[in-house]
């Protein structure tokens, strides 16, 4: 079977250009992500990746677990970078997808920059966020994509602050700003959409974006073996949701049946662990906004009644059980 005909998770190949033998954590889910996704997209990819946990631990000079190319340079420009591959490739007649793999910190912050020069540009390149929710690589220091109230070491807790005390960034809307040519967000737990949406990028041509929420077992302080769990929860709550961008158009490819409390999500984390009722409240407000935003009526949310003022979370004892 060929890459091409790949739909289902029981029509995935074996053959494997990203190999183990990689320093991973385990349960680490930018591996799983990256595992699957060059399965998918198969021999002819060239593969760009700029600081991050990825190029740590998939590349210590001379050996690398991708069985393509793979180049690396600086942390901030994987979109210039990626571009200037596949001009040099069009240069010299070669075809293939060229692919960017950059983290949450690469993407939202320090390479936002150079992401929206290629997808305004409408470069003819793939982009994929491994979204592990903090600078990781270095010792988990907050992004614009950590969500609010989450410990890392730049937004630690005590007397003073309880984690950070922004809500996540909405990158899926600044990429979508720029009209481009597909962008989807995906899930490690949802692995025929997930599929899909790999395939659909890899087939297209024009700036194409993918935006995976990859679990970090240190950095989110989780057990290694629940990592496809936690990123399941994330869609069920709402902290994470599955949908897709193309032709001017945003659609739903998931809704879950009903919205789950947040807290399901948060307690088998510890960097939630000591949120208190006022900061669990206002984490599921946002996201029953969200949940509007993006599902309007359709789905339930026995979870929003706190948003519409029927009710108030309260907790007593552990505060991440009991909603
Ligand atoms: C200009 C620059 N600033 C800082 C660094 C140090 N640095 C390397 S990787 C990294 C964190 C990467 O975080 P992220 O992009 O979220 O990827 P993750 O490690 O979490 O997968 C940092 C701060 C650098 N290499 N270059
Ligand atoms: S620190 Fe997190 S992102 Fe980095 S290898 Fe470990 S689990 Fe993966």
């Amino acid at each position: 079977m060929t890459a091409d005909e790949i739909s289902t998770i029981k029509e995935m190949p074996n053959n494997d250009y990203f190999v183990s033998g990689h320093g991973a954590c385990p349960g680490c889910g930018v591996a799983i992500a990256v595992n699957n996704i060059m399965r998918i997209l198969g021999s002819d990819t060239t593969v760009y990746v700029p600081a991050s946990c990825l190029i740590v631990f998939s590349a210590l000079y001379p050996t690398s677990a991708f069985r393509t190319p793979l180049l690396f340079t600086a942390f901030e420009n994987t979109g210039a970078v990626i571009t200037g591959i596949k001009a040099a490739q069009r240069r010299r007649g070669i075809e293939g997808t060229v692919v960017g793999i950059a983290g949450d910190g690469g993407t939202f912050d320090i390479g936002l920059q150079a992401l929206s020069g290629a997808a305004e540009r409408q470069e003819d390149v793939l982009y994929i966020c491994v979204d592990n929710e903090a600078y990781m690589n270095t010792g988990i220091q907050r992004s614009g994509s950590t969500p609010f109230g989450a410990w890392t070491t730049t937004t630690p807790v005590g007397k003073v602050t309880q984690g950070k005390r922004q809500m996540k960034k909405d990158v899926m809307d600044l990429v979508i700003a720029h009209d481009p040519e597909y962008a989807a967000t995906l899930s490690i737990a949802h692995y025929n959409d997930f599929i899909r949406k790999v395939e659909k990028a890899k087939h297209k041509s024009g700036f194409r974006f993918l935006h995976v929420l990859t679990p970090c077992v240190p950095g989110w302080r989780t057990e290694a073996s629940k990592s496809v769990e936690i990123a399941k929860l994330a869609v069920e709550t709402g902290m994470w949701t599955l949908f897709e961008y193309e032709e001017g158009e945003a659609r739903s490819t998931y809704k879950p049946h009903t919205m789950r409390p947040v807290t399901e999500y948060l307690h088998m984390q510890g960097r939630f662990r000591h949120m208190d009722n006022d900061d669990l409240n206002t984490l599921q407000r946002w996201l029953c906004a969200k949940w509007y935003y993006h599902y309007g009526h359709d789905v339930e949310q026995p979870a929003c009644a706190i948003y519409n003022g029927e009710k108030e979370l309260h907790f007593d004892g552990d505060p991440l059980h009991g909603v």
